[in-house]
């Protein structure tokens, strides 16, 4: 793995060039200015994402649309990198190897934030165990502050007046971070993922893993032991062992989620369905209780919690099949998890970049659970490969084809599910769009 150099303290006095100028370059870019110092931009592509929207806000930053050169390496004492790049390009390492400190957005916000905060990272389950912590918190009439690799990044939710700060962290993300203080830190699980990116899966492990340096109280999951930290870790899990703090209980009434054994929700309470979600729900009491959170306030967010938009998301129901949005399930293991949690017959829209993870994984659960594969997108041979023989496959070009072949296909009692094991770039801006023209092509089909 890349060795960052000791991170400095924020300064006036310091040249800052921030790397990338999407979502994240932006909002780096806006505190920079905002505190007077002295910054530059650069991105590679001819026009990025927010170059209009920097230039309208601050005319004259000086935005350079190249590659990164020697020449802005050695302007730079400071390199803030967006967590689209990789900092194992060889400009980056020549930059560590002339002592320029390299950090991302989080380290900026780590080093001026002055609330308690709460990190959440791991393979998936992420947004869904932020966005549920965060309603836990405002439950108990405490204001919190929500966002990180989901919705607003960090250094946006700085100038709220608020109890907790709330922030799911990716791994691009954790790698570029060294002083990051937090009240609680958990990694959810692992599976998979980015091995686009990295050189090896125990590569991507160990950048999660960075998240609980600095933490104060570790939350792992007893059912992986890949995310645990030390023997002072709180443990949530699944499996019933007693050694996990959060976990399961099964009485006569059903199954519970417990705190110490002691029965807090039944999970017929909640609205979102599949074992990973128990587990994300857990985990989410956990991190809760490190914060002084009370039970009541836990419970009554669980209860109402509806999970969010393209996480198993139900779209419609129509002749007695249902038709659900998992654009989310972007890697093997939420795949997994996706097709695992229904318990009809599958009907499975799949494919996309599958970013060099085993698609053999899950070979046995289609074979299980899916009567037929609709497969689309870049990696589509791949795949095929690794499926051939657990089910029917067909190639369909677009979302379109895929919704009118389920269509064809569906019996009163099947689910159409969209999980497609994959990231969408080859075909869409982002998950989101891609559960999107799921949802419409579904809507316009059956006129709904
Ligand atoms: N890019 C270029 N040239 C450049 C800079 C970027 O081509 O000079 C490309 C990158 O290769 C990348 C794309 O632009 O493909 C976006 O990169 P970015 O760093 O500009 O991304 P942001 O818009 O800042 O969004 C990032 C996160 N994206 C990534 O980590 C890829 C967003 O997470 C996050 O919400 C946002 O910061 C705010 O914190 C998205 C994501 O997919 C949802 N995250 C991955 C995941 O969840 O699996 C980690
Ligand atoms: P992330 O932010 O880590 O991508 P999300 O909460 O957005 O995670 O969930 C994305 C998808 O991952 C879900 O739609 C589901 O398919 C799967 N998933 C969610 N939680 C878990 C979990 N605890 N274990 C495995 N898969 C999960």
């Amino acid at each position: 793995m890349v060795n960052t150099n000791t991170p400095f303290k924020q300064h006036a006095d310091v040249n800052y060039l921030v790397v990338g100028l999407g979502l994240t370059g932006f909002s780096t870019a806006r505190y920079l200015m905002s505190k007077d110092y002295c910054c530059r931009v650069q991105d590679t592509r001819d026009i990025p994402p927010y170059f209009h929207a920097l230039r309208t806000e601050f005319p004259l930053v000086d935005i350079i649309r190249q590659p990164l050169n020697s020449e802005l390496i050695d302007w730079a004492d400071v390199l803030v990198v967006s967590p689209g790049l990789s900092i194992a390009q060889p400009e980056i390492i020549q930059a560590i190897d002339l002592g320029k400190s390299v950090i991302g957005d989080i380290e900026l916000f780590a080093q001026v934030v002055n609330k308690p905060v709460v990190a959440i990272t791991g393979s998936n389950g992420k947004s869904t165990v932020t966005t549920l912590l965060g309603e836990m918190i405002a439950a108990d009439n405490k204001s919190v502050a929500v966002g990180g690799n989901l919705g607003i990044p960090a250094l946006d939710l700085l100038p709220k007046m608020v109890d907790y700060f709330v922030l799911e962290l990716s791994s691009y993300q954790l790698e570029t971070t060294k002083s990051l203080q937090l009240v609680s830190a958990t990694v959810l699980n692992f599976s998979e993922d980015h091995l686009d990116r990295y050189n090896s899966y125990a590569d991507y492990i160990q950048a999660k893993l960075h998240i609980y340096e600095k933490a104060k109280t570790c939350v792992s999951n007893e059912d992986d032991e890949t995310t645990r930290h030390d023997s002072n870790d709180i443990l949530f899990g699944l499996t019933g062992t007693s050694k996990a703090e959060f976990g399961l209980v099964v009485n006569d009434s059903g199954t519970w989620l417990a705190h110490k054994n002691e029965p807090w929700i039944n999970v017929k309470q909640l609205k979102v369905c599949g074992r990973h979600n128990w587990a994300n729900c857990l985990a989410a009491m956990a991190l809760a209780c490190t914060l002084d959170i009370s039970r009541q306030a836990i419970i009554k967010a669980m209860m109402e919690f509806k999970g969010i938009p393209h996480r198993s998301e139900w779209i419609a129901e129509i002749e007695g099949v249902e038709w659900i949005n998992d654009s989310k399930a972007t890697n093997v293991g939420a795949a997994l998890a996706s097709i695992e949690s229904q318990d009809r017959p599958i009907i499975l829209i799949a494919g996309g970049q599958s970013k060099n993870a085993d698609m053999g994984v899950l070979y046995e659960p289609i074979k299980q659970r899916v009567k037929l594969v609709l497969l689309m997108g870049v990696d589509a041979d791949r795949i095929e490969h690794a499926w051939v023989g657990a089910a029917p496959i067909e190639r369909v070009d677009h979302m379109a084809n895929a919704v009118v072949r389920a269509k064809q296909e569906a019996v009163s009692g099947d689910c159409v599910l969209l999980a497609p094991a994959c990231a969408s770039f080859d075909m869409y801006s982002k998950f989101e769009a891609r559960g999107d023209d799921f949802a419409n092509q579904v809507r316009q089909l059956h006129h709904v």
